[in-house]
């Protein structure tokens, strides 16, 4: 199923866009409307159940957001043999010319790789995948321009990493692994970091010390709005949770466009706006 909305950019041209913005131009994204399962997905927070009506209403908001962004949104139907598939970005990792098909760590997410195969295919004619022993989950993955950082989690694992970053490295793309084992307060590595271009990375207050970030304009997000740390850069906008006032004032004074959006039932399934869609 694709959406039949407009590709409407916000810039003139793709060169333009790169002359006056330094940070990747998205022109597509996928997403998939959570299932009428989707409560039945993987937790480990003390937020409740989501209201899935509300949940599909902040989706649509986030599709509008993207569209609204100059993205075209191919929306997937939901697949229910997978009560997490709305959190797409797992799936895969897109760059501007190949795709890495992911191997999720958790296996009940396993299965959603290839319910997104073909999607992917169709537009990725390159097409590299990560096979076993490795596990890759997207959220692991932040793309800072011709920099990777893979971050080794409960649901990435070394081998996965080493296969990724053996897959970038012929892509042109150089590879930084981060170690977040120990973090109780992050599933992903990009719970806490985001790249949002022209060498700002956003980062929680519990990772701003990494010796991997060094180099970076850091944004610090304070603990109490960790949440927060997982928005994305989406061509002239940044993206992120609303409710979280202190990062959304350090975006604007930084000249950035933050544009708040509701995602408190995909927070109580420990997801965030990141993980809603694959952008490419
Ligand atoms: C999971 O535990 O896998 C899902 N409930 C949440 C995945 C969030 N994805 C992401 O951060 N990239």
């Amino acid at each position: 199923m694709f959406s039949e909305h407009p590709c409407l950019l916000p810039y003139p041209s793709p060169l333009l866009y790169y002359l006056v913005v330094n940070a990747r131009l998205f022109k597509n994204a996928f997403v998939r409307l959570p299932g009428e399962n989707f409560a039945d997905g993987l937790t480990h927070g003390d937020l409740g159940r989501p209201d899935l009506a509300k949940a599909l209403r902040q989706h649509a908001a986030y599709c509008r957001a993207l569209e609204d962004c100059g993205v075209r949104v191919t929306l997937l139907d939901p697949d229910l043999r997978h009560p997490d598939s709305t959190f797409v970005e797992d799936t895969a990792v897109l760059t501007e010319d190949f795709a890495v098909l992911t191997r999720p760590g958790a296996d009940s997410r396993k299965g959603e790789v290839a319910a997104i195969r073909d999607t992917i295919a169709r537009f990725f004619p390159l097409c590299h995948e990560i096979t076993p022993p490795g596990t890759v989950d997207g959220g692991d993955i932040c793309e800072a321009e011709d920099r990777f950082f893979i971050g080794i989690s409960h649901r990435t694992n070394e081998e996965g990493a080493r296969q990724l970053a053996k897959i970038l490295a012929a892509g042109g793309f150089r590879s930084t692994n981060v170690d977040i084992r120990g973090m109780k307060s992050v599933l992903h590595l990009k719970s806490g970091i985001a790249y949002i271009g022209e060498n700002h990375m956003v980062v929680m207050e519990e990772m701003a010390e990494r010796e991997e970030l060094r180099g970076y304009d850091l944004i610090p997000v304070s603990n109490e709005e960790s949440y927060a740390a997982n928005c994305i850069r989406v061509n002239s906008s940044v993206l992120l949770p609303s409710g979280f006032p202190g990062l959304e004032s350090s975006l604007k004074l930084r000249g950035f466009s933050p544009k708040p959006l509701d995602a408190s039932e995909f927070q109580k399934m420990d997801g965030g706006l990141s993980c809603l869609s694959l952008r490419f």
